[in-house]
C-alpha cells in the first residue's frame, strides 16, 4: 500500500472512528476477489484511441437519460423530456441529458440555410448568416434555464416520484454568444427613439415559432445570442445554430432556431404570453409578464430515484440552488419537515443567474427523514413553502412553482415525493 494510501485511511478513521462505514471497508479489503486476484482489465489492453471519434458514457451510466411522462402531453412533438438531476453533480449539465421542451419539435438547420433578421424600429434593418455572427465580439457565461411550467405538476399535491420529472425542466450550460445589445447597436436605435417602453420581439424558425416579447431593459442587459453551449455547437434540440439565452427569465423566452429580432413599441401579447405562461391565481384572474424565476432548490440525493443503499453512518446530502435574481447567498436543509434546519455547504454557487450546488455531510442512522431544502438569494428573497404560495395561487396553477419540496426517508433508505400537510 502506498504512503498516499496509508495518509488517506488515518485521516478518515480518526474522521469516522467506529463508523459501520470503515468496519465494512476494513473487512472487505482483507477478502474482496477484486482486490486479491488479477481482474481482465489488469491484464489486457483496452480499446484503441481509434474506437470512438466522439464519446459517449460509458454503458454502465446508460439509466442516466432524459426521460419523459408520457401522459403529460397529448402528442410526443410538443411535449417536454428531463433532465437526469438526481444522478448529476457539480453545476453544468451535459447536453446531451439537458431537458428538451417542443412546441413543433426539433427542426434541423444548417449553418448555411440560417438567417437571423433584424427588423421594426431599427435605423437600418438587417440580415446576419451564421458567418455574420461569428465575427462580433463574443463572450462565456453560465446561466441556468427553467421552464416555467417545472414544478407545475405538483399543485394539486405531491404527484411524480423522482427529482428529475418534479423539477428536471432545469439545465445550466455555460453559453458562448453576442450580447442582444451588441446586434441591436449594429442595425441602430436611433429610429426608435426613447428606448423605456420599447420591446422586442423575437421568434424561432420552427413552426410553432414560439415568438415572445421581452422589454428593451432586459434585452440591453443581458441576453445573449448564443450558438455554443459547454464549449461545443449547440445540439440540434437546443436551437443549433444559434438560440436566444435570457439570464434567469423562464426558459419559455429562450428562442431556439432564433430567426428573427423586431424592435416594437409594445409587446406583441402572443400565444406564449397570453393563453400560456400567464399565472392563475386563487381568485381566477390571471398575472402576466412573471418572467423571472424565483429561487428554488431541490434535493437531488437522497431522492425517489436515489435512495440511500450503503447502510447507516455517512451520508451525503446533496441539491441544486438557483435564483434569477442573482446570486444564491445560502441553502438550509432540514430533517423533520421543515421544524429545524442546518445550514448547508454551498459549493459552486457563486454565480449570479446560474446553478449552486449544495452539501449537507451527515449521518443516517435508519431513522425516518422529511428531508426538506430551502433557498435564499442575494435579495433576502427566502424560498417558500407549498401552503403560502397556495394562499396567493390557488390549486389550478400551473407555472412558476418554486415551493419547498419534501422527500420521506424511510427506514429501508428509500425516498418518496410526500406533501406535509
Ligand atoms: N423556437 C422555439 N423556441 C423555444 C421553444 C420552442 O418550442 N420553439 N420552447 C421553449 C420552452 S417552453 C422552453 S422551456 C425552452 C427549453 O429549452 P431546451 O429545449 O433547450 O431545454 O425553450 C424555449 N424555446
Ligand atoms: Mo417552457
Amino acid at each position: 500500500m502506498s504512503d498516499g494510501n496509508t495518509t488517506r485511511r488515518g485521516v478518515l478513521r480518526g474522521a469516522l472512528a467506529g463508523s459501520a462505514a470503515l468496519a465494512a471497508g476494513r473487512a472487505a479489503a482483507e477478502s474482496d476477489p477484486l482486490i486479491t486476484e488479477l481482474q481482465d482489465w489488469t491484464s489486457f489492453g483496452g480499446d484503441p484511441i481509434t474506437a470512438r471519434p466522439y464519446g459517449l458514457p460509458i454503458r454502465f451510466e446508460a439509466d442516466v437519460i432524459r426521460r419523459n411522462v408520457p401522459w403529460l402531453t397529448a402528442d410526443p412533438v410538443s411535449s417536454i423530456n428531463f433532465t437526469p438531476i438526481h444522478a448529476l453533480e457539480g453545476t453544468i449539465t451535459p447536453q446531451g441529458c439537458a431537458f428538451e421542451r417542443h412546441h413543433s419539435g426539433a427542426i434541423e438547420l444548417a449553418k448555411e440555410n440560417y438567417r437571423l433578421m433584424i427588423n421594426g424600429l431599427v435605423d437600418q434593418p438587417l440580415v446576419f448568416s451564421y458567418a455574420d455572427l461569428e465575427r462580433f465580439p463574443r463572450e462565456n457565461h453560465v446561466y441556468f434555464c427553467e421552464c416555467a411550467a417545472n414544478t407545475g405538476m405538483e399543485w394539486a399535491g405531491a404527484q411524480l416520484n423522482g427529482a428529475q420529472f418534479t423539477h428536471g425542466m432545469l439545465h445550466n450550460m455555460e453559453y458562448t454568444g453576442i450580447p442582444m445589445r451588441t446586434l441591436l447597436q449594429e442595425a441602430g436605435l436611433g429610429a426608435a427613439g426613447d428606448l423605456a417602453d420599447k420591446w422586442i420581439y423575437v421568434e424561432g424558425a420552427d413552426a410553432s415559432s414560439n415568438g415572445r416579447s421581452i422589454p428593451m431593459e432586459k434585452a440591453l442587459d443581458d441576453v445573449l445570442v448564443a450558438f455554443k453551449a459547454n464549449g461545443e455547437a449547440l445540439r440540434k434540440e437546443h436551437g443549433y445554430p444559434v438560440r436566444l439565452v435570457v439570464p434567469g427569465w423562464e426558459g419559455n423566452m429562450w428562442v431556439k432556431w432564433l430567426r428573427r429580432i423586431e424592435v416594437t413599441d409594445g409587446p406583441v401579447e402572443s400565444r406564449e404570453e397570453t393563453s400560456k405562461y400567464t399565472d392563475v391565481l386563487e381568485d381566477g384572474t390571471a398575472r402576466k409578464w412573471t418572467w423571472v424565476m424565483d429561487a428554488k432548490s431541490v434535493i437531488t440525493s437522497p431522492s425517489p430515484q436515489q435512495p440511500i443503499t450503503h447502510g447507516h453512518g455517512p451520508v451525503v446530502i446533496t441539491g441544486l440552488a438557483w435564483s434569477g435574481h442573482g446570486k444564491i447567498t445560502r441553502v438550509d436543509v432540514s430533517k423533520d419537515g421543515g421544524m429545524t434546519w442546518e445550514t448547508a455547504r454551498l459549493d459552486r454557487g457563486s454565480d449570479p443567474k446560474a446553478l449552486a450546488r449544495f452539501y449537507l455531510d451527515t449521518e443516517w442512522n435508519g431513522e425516518p427523514w422529511l428531508l426538506q431544502s430551502r433557498a435564499m438569494d442575494e435579495t433576502g428573497y427566502v424560498q417558500p413553502t407549498k401552503a403560502a404560495l397556495r394562499e396567493v395561487r390557488g390549486e389550478n396553477s400551473v407555472y412558476h412553482n418554486n415551493c419547498i419540496q419534501t422527500w420521506a426517508i424511510a427506514a429501508d433508505g428509500s425516498a418518496e415525493n410526500v406533501e406535509l400537510s
